[in-house]
């Protein structure tokens, strides 16, 4: 909650005109899009319709907004079929621990005949009207009307997914958004994704580890403020007089996304778009006040382009008026100067991490989440920023100008002097003499004090070399030599829905070995995390620990022995002499069933970069019904 002098500085400021939804707005918006929580304890309800919705884009290269046309999440219950009032982005889902989560999804799209059996090839997009839901870093039961992303909500059908999260499941910052192979990409770009976010209170204690909420508390006891940032690309094109795909919406013109041509290579930067924060392009986000401790949890919901982000000090007093994409890497120059704040990095795809890692930049790849505690060292604005990445680190395999992607002023509150590295480790040290029971304080104490570890509050033991009982290989690739076209494989062949590609026992433990043969793709497995063991550069040099170099590109240094969902395979070239080989181990628990593991670059995954995967009972027969699909 923003402290009551915020709430005045914000009350009284002159409004600016587009703000971005603060996350006490998100609460609000769920409680309005859930049925009472009270009615049914422990049951979190969403009753969605998925539907076309004419909504407006802001467009900083006109300062005007886009009329678009897209698919959409709207309330159920929502009484003005337009949806004008629907947020690009769906509702926050706020559960705990132990709770359930129900989605009903009414699909009243238009009938679709590419839906059907035989309605279009596997791995040519298909089916746009069709949809189902997956909830991504959700350690919960894969089949049924769990996280199945192998079901198909056609048109004109209803179906309630429920899921149970695990008491013993972690906190953290995790999302959902549409699975349907075939139409991933477009939904998700169409701004089909939301947060959802487990909230815990477990204490750690001499023998387990807790959750990180427990100790990020003011000093009144309640929760330090906090924004979800969900980052969007959606990139809506209208056509030109030749029918052809234009992103020069003109006036009248309504945009949407109804092909894959809009995806591919390049296209991204093409088409001038900018990633909108929480459904807003631009906008300018609830101030923060000077000084105070946030937690920053960023979702990358995007499809097609990778996010550096970087927060600057503001140093023009230019409003930000019309803005090409092009112009921005000049326009930062000159109004968001030099000054860029650093921010603790504590959990990376929802998963707490063994050690806050003070960033400049994060990197987050489509599907990542970083939670970051940031601290505003002054009254001011302050720029956020899409800095430029190398090119083999971007999904686009070019180095992209950077983009603006907001505004966040803070108001008065206790400036920083020094470094904000000091700063952070000495609140959280003080917040921990506050909220830890006596016989965990000096231990995380005692870590605080060493780099800021939080070995207390890491979900998931380390695997060691030990444990390991079985070995999984997986190599991307874009073949692109055959006659017939391009084919997005993995392991040698495109996805086929009727054949299992891993079977995998539960409690089994396996040290997964993974390479991109072709530019480079981040690798997402749906239940289990996995922990990163050595990510080795071409050359053979391991670049995963804290402190290494690759080439100047931020993103893997820091990620050994962190656990996340979803990697980055890079290969800066196009053939296997310039590849990375990157090893994580993970544990299959608990659950049984069959679920996907995919490229993240969700068109590839609709193209046929994914792969079937199920996890039987450990003699390799019982749990599932094997055969037909
Ligand atoms: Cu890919």
């Amino acid at each position: 909650m923003l402290s009551a002098a915020a709430q005045e500085a914000r009350a009284v400021s002159n409004p600016p005109a587009y703000i971005l939804e603060p996350v006490a707005k998100g609460r609000a918006q769920l409680e309005s899009f859930a049925q009472d929580r009270a009615a049914f304890p422990g049951e979190v309800l969403l009753d969605m319709n998925v539907t076309y919705l004419d909504r407006q884009i802001y467009n900083p290269a006109t300062a005007r907004y886009d009329r678009v046309r897209l698919r959409g999440y709207q309330d159920a219950r929502q009484t003005d079929p337009s949806g004008a009032d629907t947020p690009l982005v769906g509702p926050t889902i706020d559960v705990r621990p132990g709770e359930t989560v129900r989605v009903t999804l009414n699909n009243k799209l238009p009938q679709d005949s590419t839906c059907g059996i035989g309605g279009g090839s596997a791995n040519t997009p298909h089916c746009f009207n069709g949809t189902n839901l997956h909830s991504h870093g959700l350690w919960v039961n894969p089949s049924g009307n769990g996280d199945n992303v192998l079901v198909s909500i056609r048109p004109g059908i209803d179906f309630q997914y429920e899921y149970n999260i695990p008491a013993d499941h972690p906190a953290g910052t995790f999302w959902y958004h549409p699975h349907l192979h075939g139409s991933t990409a477009l939904q998700v770009s169409s701004g089909m994704s939301g947060a959802l976010i487990i909230r815990g209170d477990r204490m750690p204690t001499p023998t387990e580890t807790g959750d990180i909420d427990r100790l990020l508390k003011q000093p009144d006891g309640s929760d330090i403020a906090e924004r979800v940032l969900v980052l969007q690309q959606i990139q809506y094109a209208c056509t030109d007089s030749n029918g052809n795909i234009t992103y020069d919406c003109q006036p009248g013109q309504v945009g949407g996304i109804e092909s894959y041509d809009q995806f591919g290579p390049g296209t991204w930067p093409a088409s001038g778009r900018f990633t909108s924060i929480n459904g807003q392009v631009l906008g300018q986000l609830a101030p923060a006040v000077a000084g105070s401790v946030e937690r920053w949890r960023m979702v990358h919901a995007g499809v097609r382009d990778t996010i550096n982000f970087e927060i600057r000090r503001k140093i023009g007093t230019a409003a930000l008026g019309t803005l090409a994409a092009a112009d921005t890497d000049r326009w930062i120059d000159q109004n968001c100067g030099k000054d860029v704040i650093p921010y603790g990095v504590v959990a990376q795809d929802g998963l707490t991490m063994a050690q806050v890692q003070m960033r400049k930049q994060a990197v987050l790849q489509p599907g990542y989440r970083v939670d970051a505690l940031v601290v505003l060292p002054a009254a001011g604005d302050y720029c956020l920023v899409d800095a430029a990445a190398p090119a083999a680190a971007s999904v686009n395999q070019q180095a992209p100008s950077r983009r603006l992607l907001g505004i966040v002023t803070a108001v008065d509150g206790d400036a920083v002097n020094g470094e904000i590295a000091k700063y952070l480790q000495d609140w959280l040290i003080s917040a921990a003499e506050r909220t830890m029971a006596p016989d965990v304080a000096g231990k995380v104490i005692d870590d605080l004090k060493n780099d800021m570890r939080l070995s207390s509050f890491v979900p998931h033991p380390d695997i060691e070399a030990g444990e390991v009982t079985g070995q999984q290989q997986l190599v991307f690739n874009i073949d692109v030599k055959q006659p017939g076209g391009t084919f997005f494989e993995i392991n040698g062949q495109p996805y086929d829905a009727n054949r299992i590609d891993r079977t995998l026992p539960l409690n089994g433990l396996d040290e997964w070995t993974l390479r991109s043969d072709f530019v480079s793709h981040p690798f997402h497995i749906h239940v289990n995390p996995f922990q990163i063991i050595k990510i080795v550069d071409a050359a053979g040099n391991d670049v995963s620990a804290l402190g290494a170099d690759d080439d100047g590109d931020p993103q893997y240094p820091g990620l050994k022995n962190v656990w996340k969902d979803t990697l980055w395979i890079k290969n800066p070239g196009t053939d296997p002499s310039t590849r990375y080989t990157i090893t994580v181990r993970t544990r299959y628990q608990r659950y049984i069933g069959e679920f996907v593991l995919h490229c993240h670059i969700l068109d590839h995954e609709d193209q046929g970069m994914m792969q079937n995967v199920r996890i039987t009972l450990p003699d390799g027969h019982g749990g599932t019904v094997t055969g037909h699909h």
